[in-house]
């Protein structure tokens, strides 16, 4: 017999420690947070943070002055006298644009890179002498300005004549992929344009999407694929817009996630151009919108949990527009003056219930310098309230608000009482919050604010709250 295992002093302390472990278990599952599925995967959330990438349609339209083309053109006329890709990618770097998509083919076939597969390309034209490779200078540059790099191939294409002759252009297509993502370094976007617009007599290319998937998956792991594609939901419009109520949790598409059932983390981007096309047209030089506009794109798209895809289309010459970059400067230099005081961080929080009664989910949190660090409720709290009070008068006519969506999309329904002249007032009331949730309204001078969660899926979470004061932001 071993004296050494039946001792009963070792015995107790043995079941004493089973029981502190234990203890402190249950304790940990208690206050730790579950996330509430579905969760955005790494990319997907960074993706989210990062809110504003630029689209930059350039190709043979271009240079023929029309938007689609339909395969005839003659490459002869491609020739930017001064194409910088630098100089995109630096404007987008400088004014906050943390991906840039480019159309490295158009619906017309006619292809920006060196393709072995098609002739209907930079190597036929005048340009570098025929040895130019727009998607390499584009991509060399996102690198030298540490800017996500993205690429769009339109599906639909009007040159190619396996079109139609659905396995063999599948095959053709993926060829192309594949010279796309291999020999490009990193890819972080890829875009799936959905346009076709072959009439019913016309060629019925039936698309090998879940091909396409896979190849991408394998080539760049990290690479969401958008639109028509399962990571990135288009809004469903071209003006930058999207709904008051944005969930990021959508039910799944059944030709994009075949097979699956449960709810998917599918956010949603809204594209537009920063002109009335998506190609450059000198006669558009006049036209590219107004500051106040694309700040109201900006409200009505990242402000609603969505990301903004602006596109700026580089001119004949192979360079941005004076006016699109003059703008896109103002446009960073309005955010920057918007969002440069928040009147929150100087509040003192305080609220209906707190997570566990810990600090590490106090409300304060939502204001200190580390933006992933949250206030959260108890497990059975679904409705709860912040209270901030600026112990002196404020005013301000824009609030901020962000979930932690890193443990899910929660809250369906909130709103902000502002406590002014001795009376609480609604000042603004909204549904999904998200990645993040802007509101506007008319300027208020109060001492208190209260943002009320009037309904969640789960115990509702918040990472960041911004109070702010701006001029003419007011729909
Ligand atoms: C559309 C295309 O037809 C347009 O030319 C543009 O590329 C836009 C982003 O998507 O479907």
């Amino acid at each position: 017999m071993n004296h050494k295992i039946y001792c009963p002093t070792k015995i107790i302390i043995l079941v004493l420690s089973i029981m502190i472990i234990n203890c402190s278990e249950s304790r940990r599952t208690a206050d730790d947070m579950q996330p509430l599925l579905p969760i955005p995967a790494p990319q997907q959330l960074a993706w989210q943070q990062d809110e504003l990438i630029m689209f930059i349609h350039f190709g043979m339209n271009t240079f023929n002055d029309v938007e689609w083309g339909d395969g005839t053109e003659d490459p002869a006329k491609f020739n930017p006298a001064n194409l910088d890709a630098r100089q995109w990618v630096r404007v987008a770097q400088e004014t906050g644009f943390k991906t840039v998509i480019l159309t490295a083919k158009h619906h017309d076939g006619f292809c920006l890179w060196q393709s072995e597969f098609s002739e209907h390309s930079v190597k036929n034209s005048p340009w570098k002498n025929g040895q130019g490779d727009v998607v390499r200078e584009f991509t060399d540059a996102c690198r030298e300005f540490d800017v996500k790099a993205g690429l769009y191939l339109s599906p639909w294409e009007r040159h190619e004549p396996t079109y139609g002759d659905s396995p063999r252009y599948n095959q053709f297509y993926m060829n192309q992929l594949t010279e796309l993502l291999s020999n490009y370094g990193d890819v972080a976007e890829v875009w799936f344009d959905g346009a076709c617009a072959e009439g019913p007599n016309g060629n019925r290319q039936v698309y090998d999407w879940q091909g396409y998937y896979a190849l991408i998956r394998k080539l760049q792991p990290e690479a969401l694929i958008a639109i028509s594609g399962p990571d990135i939901r288009w809004v469903g419009n071209e003006s930058g817009v999207a709904r008051e109520t944005e969930w990021s949790v959508q039910p799944p598409s059944p030709a994009i996630h075949a097979g699956m059932k449960d709810p998917v983390w599918y956010p949603a981007e809204c594209d537009v151009s920063i002109r009335p096309g998506w190609f450059w047209h000198a006669s558009e030089d006049t036209r590219v919108k107004s500051l106040e506009h694309l700040l109201d794109i900006y409200f009505k798209s990242v402000g609603r949990n969505s990301a903004l895809l602006l596109n700026v289309p580089p001119n004949d010459k192979g360079v941005f527009a004076e006016p699109d970059s003059r703008r896109l400067k103002e446009f960073r230099v309005a955010l920057d003056a918007i969002f440069k005081t928040n009147l929150a961080e100087s509040a003192n929080f305080s609220a209906s219930n707190v997570r566990g009664d810990q600090e590490r989910y106090a409300p304060q949190n939502t204001v200190d310098a580390d933006p992933e660090t949250f206030w959260a409720a108890d497990d059975s709290v679904t409705n709860s309230w912040l209270e901030l009070d600026f112990g002196h008068l404020a005013t301000f006519n824009i609030s901020m608000l962000k979930e932690k969506i890193s443990l899910g999309q929660r809250v369906e329904a909130y709103r902000i009482d502002a406590l002014a002249d001795g009376a609480w007032l609604t000042i603004a009331r909204g549904t999904t919050i998200g990645h993040k949730k802007l509101d506007r309204f008319q300027s208020i001078t109060a001492r208190k604010l209260r943002i009320v969660i009037e309904k969640s899926r789960a115990c509702p979470t918040l990472k960041e709250i911004g109070i702010y004061r701006a001029q003419n932001c007011i729909e």
